[in-house]
């Protein structure tokens, strides 16, 4: 069995992060039922498609293991058919624009009239006050909840980051949510509200930069790199470049063949405890009981010196190399691997972090299978639903309109269009 066998969840999510959220809940056995407007679905459907006519990957990529039924939720008929989905559901989840649930008639007090029991859990940009109204993507979320002020070099503007911290970093917020409000119903027999302000997640995976926001009061922030150079600090956290948000000072490093591959580089951290290892390791044995160098507060003004001898040497050694002379000294270090290596690596395939999944039209592609593994609740990674392909499915199965019911839901149009196999 699965962790959360037998939980049903009306998806009412779209884009990135409300369905990283309920992947990962399909993924630990929930029934999820996304429901698309009827002929158009979810919008990354026709997004950043890579074959003409096929859901791109931006949406195979974040709906596995989910059920898709197309309801015009605006038309009467298919309200009635939301209102049974909400009375069979125990959990809702959505991402719409503020507002939006309410003016489609569902907003919190209705819910709890349909079903005490439902959870409701949203993805917003921001929680209450000034900005609660705006609607929000990725950027946004990472420019004010504090990471772009954060990163990228001093002298450079304000940067975004690759990782999807806005969208899948408050998915994955809000599922905590959403099982932790399962817990609690199971002692109260009350579904309530689950809120994942993506400003308040992307803060809440900063808390380091907050927290070198408060140590600024008390003086500079030595193991920053500035501080050695003898730049001074302003009355905000910094941009660190590679600076690690550690108090161990580490940075990225060439190694050989940067010339021409753009990763061939490696992330180095002159951990105090290893210190002795690293001198050796890149020929500077005297640094070992050198005042200037053997601990680490005589070293606060000599890092950019440090890194660019570690460098001279790392230029001698692939990142490969590197990682295996440092790793067995417990010197931590990590090659900076590009996508194609890690969609490539076969230890990422063995253990379903790198999945390869058939779909019916663009056939065989790549995702990343579920990062949490439990012991007890495997996970198979299954297709994406084509748009609408369980829509009879759920209306008999979950539902059950059956017969006439069946086909007067089907004839309001509210469902949309049937396949005739579907129908049958
Ligand atoms: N049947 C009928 N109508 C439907 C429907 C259905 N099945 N599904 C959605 N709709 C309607 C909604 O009711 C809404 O109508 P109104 O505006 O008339 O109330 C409309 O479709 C559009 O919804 P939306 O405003 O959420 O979509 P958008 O493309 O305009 O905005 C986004 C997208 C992401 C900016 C906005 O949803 C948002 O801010 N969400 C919260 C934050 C968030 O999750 N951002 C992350 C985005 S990337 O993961």
């Amino acid at each position: 069995m699965k962790a959360l066998e037998g939980v049903k969840i009306l998806d009412f999510t779209h884009v990135q992060s409300g369905p990283t959220c309920t992947q990962l809940l399909a993924w630990f056995g929930a029934d999820v039922i996304k429901v698309e407007r009827p002929g158009v679905g979810d919008a990354t459907r026709g997004q950043l498609r890579d074959i003409p006519d096929v859901d791109s990957l931006y949406f195979t990529m974040l709906n596995h293991n989910k059920r898709s039924i197309t309801l015009n939720t605006k038309d009467e008929t298919g309200k009635e058919v939301l209102e049974r989905l909400v009375k069979e559901c125990d959990i809702l989840v959505e991402n719409f624009a503020p507002g939006a649930l309410d003016r489609m008639g569902f907003g919190w007090d209705r819910i709890q009239e349909l079903n005490p029991r439902m959870i409701m859990a949203s993805v917003k940009g921001f929680g209450p006050g000034p900005y609660e109204d705006c609607k929000v993507y990725e950027n946004v979320a990472q420019c004010t909840g504090g990471s772009a002020s954060t990163t990228g070099f001093l002298d450079g503007p304000p940067t975004v980051t690759g990782a999807q911290i806005g969208d899948s970093g408050t998915g994955v917020h809000l599922a905590l949510g959403i099982v932790t409000a399962l817990y609690q119903r199971e002692q109260t027999g009350r579904g309530q509200k689950v809120l994942a302000a993506m400003q308040d997640g992307v803060l809440n995976l900063c808390r380091v930069k907050l927290r070198d926001q408060q140590r600024l009061e008390h003086g500079p922030l030595n193991e920053y790199s500035q501080a050695g150079q003898g730049i001074p600090f302003g009355e905000a956290t910094p941009r660190a470049g590679n600076d690690s948000g550690g108090g161990q000072p580490g940075w990225i490093v060439k190694c050989k063949g940067w010339e021409t591959d753009p990763n061939a580089y490696v992330y180095f951290i002159t951990q105090a405890a290893v210190w002795g290892s690293v001198c050796d390791v890149i020929g500077k044995p005297e640094w070992k009981e050198d005042p200037d160098y053997a601990k680490p507060p005589a070293r606060l003004d000599k890092i950019a010196h440090i890194f660019d001898t570690i460098e001279a040497w790392t230029k001698t050694k692939t990142k490969f190399e590197v990682m295996d002379i440092c790793n067995p000294l417990d010197i931590p270090c990590g090659p900076i691997l590009s996508m194609k290596e890690l969609a490539e690596e076969p230890s990422l395939r063995e253990t379903g972090t790198i999945v390869e999944v058939d779909h019916p039209e663009r056939g065989k592609y790549l995702t990343v299978g579920c990062p949490v593994k439990l012991s007890d609740s495997e996970v198979e990674v299954t297709r994406s639903p084509l748009l609408g392909e369980h829509t009879v499915e759920v209306l008999s199965d979950v539902l059950g309109y059956t017969g006439e019911s069946l086909e007067r839901i089907i004839a309001s149009g509210a469902v949309g269009e049937i396949k005739a196999e579907a129908a049958e």
